[in-house]
């Protein structure tokens, strides 16, 4: 029965070159060898576990942070099969982990409706990992095969053990190669945490319990939702006040594709639609979203003209109207997904868009018909939502530049550059007036702008656009930008290509981020997308020995540097509080200068990750707020030097 790993015959090389070829191009297969990168190998370790659980035959799956840093995913399905496999003439579970692409093949009829954002699944984690193994509880035997050195298999696959017939499941163990995960083999217990939440919300009634096992006081959560995506909406408006009482959930199916939609209205102005296909978050949305929303308007629509609420003469409600306070998860389960955009993220299967509005529309009208309080609370809303856009169509027209030549009407607060080649201009978003004093004095006035601002900006989760586009601070952004806003946002208007936010490196400056990077979001989402938006890294301290002066941005990076001085000498260690504490020079050097610099480039992830922070902040007491912006400060990534 067993093989020999260390006979290779013909198919047995073609093996190693396949799992070789991912070692030398991971980006091609994981995207990136960065800490998504690294995170991305567990998902796909999951996702194996989640179609069991699809297919029908698995209640729970652990996820274990173990102490080296090793993860292990365990769930209690039939276990991968152990019999050998026709084509390959070795077991199937040693066919999943080595040869590449053989994931979805190998199980018995139904398609995999999970699966990650590249959904290369399990050979590829082999060839990234240091080691690999492989546990299947089955036929009351347990089979256990090892891998190692990047999917080489030193221990094929054996019988070790008996178990109970009732017993079955799969256990993998892996450790991610450090030679490819250069910049960090560390996982990321919240990451982990986020995701795992979301994947327990997307598919009711599965358990999956998350621990991590590398510090006391070992941590553990555990997620299930019998109540699916309504669960979700529930948890998304926790710290909202909804305006009707029942969450909206309704689902059907059409030619093997199916879609399933919870949402409730809030009384916040923004809306909170996130949509998935096969549990992949569709951040680009795509037909499944379009559906929904077109179904959305178009109902409320015509239930407001037959209400008698919309009158002849009125114009109609428009999307944002009715979707204002919106909450809403839409979920698409489809056998062949085309995902396309910018980030591959957005669903692009044309059947799906009609798919999607008739489900919707049959769903949400029947709720509409059976409660007609909670339908006119819904109209209602979208009501006053159309007076306010009314309004706030009048107040908009005071951000607008006439010509772009028209400097005179640039907010006056400005330091401009002189160059009007955007693409090398930054605008630098300063936090205070001293400290945009100085920025003003140490800037390369060539290209780079100071728009300083005068404490807490405007929250505008709560707040309409008439009164946003009546606050100064947020007034001077939009001209400073020159890219207009809503319907008339242009991108090829925009005057400075890096968007820069340099706040202090305390509570107040991460709150002052946050505020800013939702204000983006909801507003300026292309810029965030595009990959304009930025964080300053301003130092956190200035050692001094002898005549050498060293700025360090992290504690850690402090207690690393201050380890190669000498012993005994003299060290003038000073901690910057605030910006402002820097003169012009200093500030310049430190944070400003392009080639000392450190700029942190904002990612979507990152700014939906603020905004869902911001909204649980709201209402909370302030000791606890304090506490959750420090833990929950650290949301930019993407080192650009
Ligand atoms: F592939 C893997 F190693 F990444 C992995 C697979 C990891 C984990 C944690 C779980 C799994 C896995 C695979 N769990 N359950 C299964 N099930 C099967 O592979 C399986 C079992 C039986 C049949 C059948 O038709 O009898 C079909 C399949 C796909």
């Amino acid at each position: 029965m067993e093989q020999n790993s260390q006979h290779y015959d013909a198919s047995d090389i073609q093996v190693l070159e396949g799992l070789e070829a991912v070692r030398k191009r991971p980006g091609m297969y994981i995207g990136t060898t960065s800490s998504k990168g690294l995170h991305h190998l567990v998902w796909e370790i999951v996702d194996n576990a989640i179609d069991e659980a699809l297919a029908g035959y698995c209640d729970d799956i652990e996820v274990v942070i173990n102490k080296d840093n090793s993860i292990t995913v365990k769930d209690d399905g039939r276990g991968i099969p152990t019999g050998i496999h026709a084509k390959t003439g070795i077991s199937t579970v040693e066919t999943v982990y080595t040869v590449l692409h053989a994931g979805g093949k190998f199980g018995g009829g139904g398609y995999k409706v999970s699966g990650g954002l590249h959904g290369v699944g399990a050979s590829v984690v082999n060839a990234l990992s240091e080691w690999v193994e492989v546990k299947v509880y089955q036929g009351g035997k347990v089979y256990e095969i090892r891998f190692e050195n990047g999917g080489h298999t030193v221990k094929p696959l054996t019988v070790v053990d008996e178990c109970s017939l009732d017993r079955t499941g799969t256990t993998v163990t892996f450790k991610p190669d450090p030679e490819i995960f250069t910049e960090t083999t560390i996982f990321d217990y919240e990451v982990l945490k986020t995701r795992i939440r979301e994947l327990a919300f997307l598919n009711k009634g599965l358990r999956i319990i998350l621990i991590d096992d590398r510090e006391e006081p070992i941590k553990k959560d555990e997620f299930v939702y019998e109540g699916g995506i309504s669960a979700y909406v529930e948890y998304l408006n926790k710290n909202k006040t909804p305006i009707h009482e029942q969450i909206i959930h309704l689902n059907g199916e059409e030619n093997g594709v199916s879609l399933e939609v919870a949402l409730q209205y809030n009384d916040g102005y923004q809306s909170n639609i996130y949509s998935f296909t096969n549990n992949i978050n569709t951040y680009e949305g795509g037909t499944h979203e379009d559906g929904v929303k077109n179904a959305l308007t178009r109902i409320i629509n015509n239930y407001a003209r037959n209400a008698g609420i919309l009158k002849e003469k009125d114009e109609s409600l428009s999307g944002e109207d009715v979707r204002e306070g919106l909450t809403m998860i839409i979920s698409c389960k489809h056998p062949d997904p085309q995902f396309e955009g910018q980030t591959k993220t957005k669903l692009g299967n044309a059947e799906v868009r009609k798919i999607a509005s008739d489900v919707f529309s049959e769903g949400f009208e029947r709720f509409l018909m059976e409660n007609p309080d909670a339908a006119k609370i819904i109209i209602d809303k979208a009501m006053t939502a159309a007076r306010a856009r009314i309004a706030a169509k009048r107040a908009r027209e005071l951000t607008r530049r006439k010509t772009p030549l028209e400097v005179a009407s640039l907010p006056g607060k400005l330091a401009d550059c002189s160059s009007k080649d955007a693409s090398e201009c930054e605008i630098y978003i300063v936090e205070g007036d001293s400290a945009g004093g100085s920025a003003k004095q140490g800037r390369d006035s060539r290209t780079q702008a100071i728009l300083p601002l005068r404490g807490k900006i405007l929250n505008v989760e709560k707040a309409r656009l008439d009164r946003i586009f009546a606050n100064a601070e947020i007034r001077s952004m939009i001209t400073a930008f020159g890219t207009g806003i809503g319907e008339e946002f242009d991108i090829s208007k925009l005057r400075y290509h890096k968007i820069v936010i340099m706040t202090d490196a305390d509570v107040d400056g991460a709150h002052i981020r946050i505020l800013l990077l939702t204000f983006f979001y909801r507003y300026f989402k292309p810029l965030v997308e595009g990959g304009y938006i930025y964080a300053a890294q301003p130092p956190l301290y200035k050692i001094e020995y002898n005549k050498n002066v060293k700025y360090v941005y992290s504690e850690e990076e402090k207690d690393e540097y201050l380890k190669t001085l000498p012993e005994n000498v003299k060290v003038n260690m000073q901690r910057y509080k605030g910006l402002g504490e820097m003169n012009p020079e200093q500030l310049w050097e430190t944070t400003m200068d392009i080639n000392n610099r450190i700029l942190l480039q904002v990612t979507i992830d990152d700014v939906i990750q603020a905004d869902q922070v911001l909204s649980e902040l709201m209402g909370e007491e302030v000791e606890p707020r304090r506490e959750f912006i420090e833990k929950n400060a650290k949301f930019v990534k993407n080192l650009d030097i």
